[in-house]
C-alpha cells in the first residue's frame, strides 16, 4: 500500500485507464483514482482515459476533466490499470503500459492473470472501487471522490445484492454516505431509470409473456419489426430479462431477441435449479448458472419448445 504512494511521489506524468467498454465500477475506480491523485499530488500531472463515457454515468463527472478515447493518451511514466483482469481487456491503452515504467493493476476479477508490476487484486471484493477505498487515507477523500466510489460499489455489488456484497462492503458504503455521496440519487439515475423507448418495449414485451410448463417458465420476445417501431437500440433491451425473472413462481425466463432471419439472441435466467448455463453451452453459448445466454436458429415457437423440452428435464430430474 505505501509502495503505491512512493510510486506516485517519484511519478513525473500519471495515467489512469480501465477496461473497454467501460461499465459504473471502471468508471467510479478511474474517476475515484483520479480526482484523489489530483486532489492530494497537485503538483502531478495526471490524466484519464475512458474508452467512453457511458452516457447515464456522465452527469455525476461534469468539468472534472476526464477524457474519452485511448487514441490520444499521453505516453506516462506510471501507469494505473484499474478493473481490468488482462492486458487485452485495456483495448488500444495497452500499449501505453508497455513504455510505461511502472504499471499497478487494482483490481478484483479472479481471472486477473498479474501481467502488472505491482498487482492489488482482491477477488473477494464486490468491486474494483472497494480495493481501491482500502489503499487510499479515508481523510483524504472528499465528496466528489466518495461519489465515484459509491458509483462502483452500488453498480457491481447489483446495489448490495450479489454474493459479493460484505459486512466491509456495507461500513465503506457507510463511511462514504458520510462524505456526502447523494446515494438514492446514484441509484436512481444510474441504475434504475429507464428511458421511454426503454419502458416502451419492456411493457411490449410482458404484455405478450407466455407461462409455460405450468407456470415455471415466462417467456416473450422482440423482433426486428418491432426494434424499427420503437426506434430501439440493443441497449434498449436492458434489464428485460431481469423483469421477466422476477415474476413470482417461475423458475426460468427466456427473453428472445430477433437478430436475423429465423434468427434469435437467446438470454436465460433463473432462482434455485435449473443451470441455464448447462442448456446455453449446448447451442454454442454460455454464461452462469444462473444467467446464461446464445444464439439459435428457428421459429420462436420451435426454438421455445426446444429450449422447454431441456429445462423440464432438469425439473424432472430434480424431483427424481
Ligand atoms: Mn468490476
Amino acid at each position: 500500500m505505501k509502495e503505491i504512494w512512493e510510486k506516485v511521489e517519484a511519478a513525473h506524468q500519471i495515467g489512469i485507464c480501465g477496461h473497454v467498454r467501460p461499465d459504473g465500477d471502471c468508471v467510479g475506480t478511474c474517476m475515484a483514482l483520479y480526482l484523489y491523485v489530483k486532489k492530494n499530488y497537485p503538483q502531478k500531472a495526471v490524466n484519464v482515459h475512458l474508452e467512453y463515457m457511458p452516457e447515464r454515468f456522465a452527469y455525476l463527472f461534469d468539468g472534472t476533466g476526464y477524457q474519452e478515447g485511448f487514441e490520444n493518451m499521453p505516453e506516462c511514466d506510471l501507469f494505473f490499470s484499474l478493473d481490468t483482469g488482462d492486458l487485452e481487456r485495456l483495448g488500444a491503452a495497452a500499449k501505453i503500459v508497455e513504455k510505461a515504467d511502472t504499471c499497478i493493476c487494482i483490481d478484483h476479477h479472479i481471472s486477473n492473470t498479474g501481467f502488472a508490476d505491482i498487482n492489488v487484486v482482491d477477488p473477494d471484493s464486490s468491486s474494483a472501487s472497494q480495493v481501491l477505498f482500502e489503499l487510499l487515507d479515508e481523510k483524504k477523500i472528499d465528496k466528489s471522490i466518495a461519489t465515484a466510489l459509491y458509483l462502483g460499489i452500488v453498480q457491481d455489488s447489483g446495489c448490495f445484492q450479489y454474493d459479493s456484497t460484505s459486512r466491509r462492503t456495507m461500513e465503506i458504503a457507510g463511511i462514504l454516505m458520510e462524505k456526502g455521496v447523494n446515494t438514492s440519487n446514484i441509484v436512481d439515475r444510474t441504475m434504475k431509470q429507464k428511458t421511454y423507448v426503454q419502458n416502451q418495449m419492456l411493457g411490449r414485451v410482458l404484455l405478450e409473456s407466455l407461462l409455460l410448463l405450468d407456470g415455471q417458465v415466462i417467456a416473450s420476445r422482440i423482433t426486428q419489426g418491432m426494434m424499427e417501431f420503437y426506434g430501439a437500440t440493443k441497449e434498449d433491451l436492458e434489464g428485460i430479462v431481469e423483469q421477466l425473472r422476477v415474476t413470482q413462481g417461475t423458475e426460468v425466463a427466456i427473453f428472445l431477441h430477433e437478430v436475423g432471419v429465423l434468427e434469435y439472441k437467446v438470454s436465460m435466467r433463473s432462482k434455485e435449479y435449473v443451470d441455464v448455463s448447462k442448456i446455453a453451452s449446448h447451442f454454442g453459448g454460455g454464461g452462469h448458472v444462473r444467467a446464461a445466454g446464445c444464439t439459435m436458429s428457428g421459429t420462436y415457437h420451435d426454438i421455445l419448445n426446444t429450449l422447454l423440452e431441456w429445462i423440464d428435464l432438469q425439473i424432472k430430474d430434480r424431483s427424481k
